[in-house]
């Protein structure tokens, strides 16, 4: 795939972009080859080879043509012609009508255009409505499975090993067991051995699911099923579209010998087939072949075993949820750009977009990024982007959170100052691409008040996910319907409404409540519809986790050294990177939490400061250093006539 990687063309959807900023394809531009299968090691069913013990049964599901599939959803007409989705010069995929005219994914327009005259285009440059359904298929497969974890915009791995079992327990005769779709290599089914049985059983249950996918969401894929995720990938693909592929234990051998080169084994990306070429191996049976020792000198004892084990179809990784986006960022690469005016009419241009997604996401985002990579690329290629970050100030995330337009020029400024920390713009300079991205997203329930001080948002549940109530089924529970096929059930969270808390507003720790102050608390409650004054038990809304967002007050904890500047409005210029903060700060106060507040706290923070004669602005430095004041302990800062005062929640040590 790395080869396929062309200019303006990369992935960009949220999941690469938690792992690493850059696009998957793009070689040197991905540091972490190893992410997708380095995760926890299951505990569950250990043969990851289906070769000892129970195995686990992993689904893996991958769309069919995705972004024309979503196309042809937006605009009926396009399913019967050969379409293809466009980004720059590149068809990045095209339906199957155009795939039997000869048209193919990742081929310039200009080929395809003369393979097949016909080919309707579409412009695929904004991935918004792709993103969009991506979240909606996940979200659908979380409504009946724990274990899901996205990969890319349309693939999924779903762990199913414990609806099998409670399947086959239900199972009268496991010698009527079939294989739902094919089998790799057209392997026969032994019911008499368990894990074929289990797989068949997993086959059944992945046909449900792309059966609700398709009835749904209207879209068509293809699942693997097997014993670990790697497998499950790699089967994934066998026949299609719209079918899917089960993988018996004993056709590991021939599946991996299937496989073309190094770079196609997942979890080997461009850096590490590289470097293994340079021991002279080519295909998977080299790397299986290799001695283990020799491999360890090469790559370190973590990553050498790691890909031996690839090598071999091993793969213990579990399926792990990783809940929404880390960062969003938006990017484009073009021939050149070599003019401030230009630099700083594409940022904006991307700003704009970027702020839309940040919006409707609805986290607030607490650092900013700017990246370029310049032309001609350095030497080393994997070091070919730079990036500047600082944090975005409290009042601007304010403004990006509730999507008011004029969050657009205070970025534009913050960029352009980012900007000028890496390019000396008297000097000619070549750009070839521009990103910008929001990291550090950090959630808020009710915004701009203390109540986004608190979150109560389950990791892992977006906001597309579909209404309840529609179909599907459970995972480890599965109910038969009149006609004696077993249905997929939704998944129970009345557990997490055990959770309930005692007096405070869901959502907010109970501890941390009642160590505000009456008026905070009173604030807090008043900020929820239905909640106002009396402190009355509430309940988390089913499937909401509950949990403090520690920053503000742990990061108390850490010594700051600012320079106080009290009075100064915040400009762009006054905001300096991460680490060399220079807005204006209480001493005691880290400035990073600082920016986190709202803006009338900072503000009542601030008059409270310059108002105190105060024995915090004479600690000598050394004790500047502050902790959250605990239960029961008393402030250094609080008087009697300052029991409510902010400040005494920022205390020096
Ligand atoms: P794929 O799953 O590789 O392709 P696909 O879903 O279009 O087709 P298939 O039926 O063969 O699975 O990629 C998913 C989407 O990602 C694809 O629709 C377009 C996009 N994409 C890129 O943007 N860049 C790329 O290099 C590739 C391969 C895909
Ligand atoms: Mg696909």
């Amino acid at each position: 795939m790395a080869e396929e990687c062309r200019e303006g063309v990369s992935r960009h959807d949220e999941l690469y972009e938690s792992q690493s900023p850059q696009c998957q394809y793009c070689p040197g531009d991905s540091d972490d080859e190893l992410t997708w299968i380095s995760g926890q090691v299951d505990t569950g069913p250990q043969s990851s080879n289906g070769t000892k013990g129970p195995c686990r049964v992993i689904v893996h599901f991958d769309m069919d043509c995705f972004y024309a599939q979503v196309e042809m959803i937006r605009n009926p007409a396009l399913r019967t012609v050969p379409l293809g989705v466009q980004q720059k010069y590149i068809i990045v995929t095209c339906n199957y009508v155009a795939r039997e005219l000869g048209v193919r994914k990742m081929m310039l327009v200009t080929d395809a255009m003369e393979k097949c005259p016909q080919l309707v285009l579409v412009s695929g440059e904004d991935l918004s409505p792709y993103r969009e359904i991506s979240y909606r298929v996940t979200g659908l497969l979380e409504m009946f499975f724990p274990l899901v974890e996205r990969l890319g915009l349309d693939e999924n791995f779903v762990d199913i090993t414990e609806l099998v079992e409670s399947r086959l327990k239900q199972q009268m005769k496991l010698s009527d067991i079939s294989i739902n779709g094919h089998i790799y290599n057209q392997q026969p089914l032994d019911v008499t051995v368990q894990n074929h049985c289990r797989l068949a059983m997993g086959s059944h249950i992945a046909a449900e699911i792309r059966a609700a996918i398709h009835s749904q969401l209207g879209l068509t894929g293809c699942a693997g099923i097997a014993s670990n995720k790697l497998l499950a990938k790699l089967v994934s693909g066998t026949f299609k579209p719209n079918q899917q592929t089960t993988l018996l234990p004993e056709s590991t051998v021939p599946l991996l010998a299937s496989l073309r080169g190094l770079h196609t084994l997942p979890g080997i990306g461009y850096r590490t087939a590289c470097r293994l070429e340079t021991l002279g191996l080519q295909s998977v049976e080299d790397l299986q072949r290799f001695p283990l020792a020799n491999l360890e000198k090469e790559l370190g004892a973590t990553v050498a075993r790691r890909v031996h084990s690839l090598s071999l179809g091993i793969d213990p990784s579990s399926v792990t949820p990783r809940g929404p986006p880390q960062s969003l960022s938006n990017e484009d690469s073009f021939r050149k750009v070599s003019t401030e005016a230009e630099v700083r009419q594409k940022v904006e241009e991307l700003i704009i977009i970027l702020l839309d997604r940040m919006y409707k996401d609805g986290r607030t985002p607490r650092t900013f990024r700017l990246t370029i990579r310049r032309f001609p690329r350095p030497v080393n290629k994997w070091f070919s982007r730079e990036s500047r970050q600082c944090p975005v100030p409290g009042f601007l995330g304010q403004k990006i959170c509730s999507g008011v337009d004029d969050a657009v020029g205070p970025l534009v400024k913050l960029a352009m100052k980012l900007f000028h920390r890496m390019v000396d713009t008297s000097l000619p300079f070549r750009l070839t691409l521009l990103s910008v991205c929001f990291t550090n997203l950090q959630s808020s329930c009710t915004k701009g008040s203390i109540q986004a001080f608190f979150v109560h948002e389950s990791p892992g549940k977006q906001k597309d996910t579909p209404s309840q109530g529609v179909l599907l089924g459970s995972t480890g529970s599965s109910r038969r319907s009149a006609g004696g096929t077993p249905q997929l059930e939704p998944l129970d969270s009345s557990s997490e409404c055990e959770r309930a808390t005692s007096a405070p507003p869901f959502g907010v720790d109970p501890s941390v409540f009642q160590e505000l102050p009456a008026d905070i608390q009173r604030e807090l409650l008043s900020s929820i519809p239905g909640q106002s004054g009396s402190v009355t038990p509430s309940a988390p809304e089913p499937g909401v986790v509950t949990a403090l967002r520690i920053p503000s007050f742990e990061r108390l904890l850490q010594p700051s050294s600012v320079e106080l500047h009290p009075g100064r409005e915040w400009d762009a210029d006054s905001c300096g990177e991460i680490g060399s903060p220079a807005c204006d700060v209480p001493p005691n106060v880290d400035p990073q939490v600082f920016t986190e507040l709202p803006l009338d706290l900072q503000k009542e923070l601030l008059s409270e400061w310059k108002h105190e004669t105060s024995p915090l602005k004479t600690q000598p430095p050394a004790r500047r250093g502050r902790t959250l004041v605990s239960r029961g302990s008393k402030s250094a800062t609080t008087s009697g006539s300052q029991t409510n005062n902010l400040l005494k929640y920022f205390k020096p040590s």
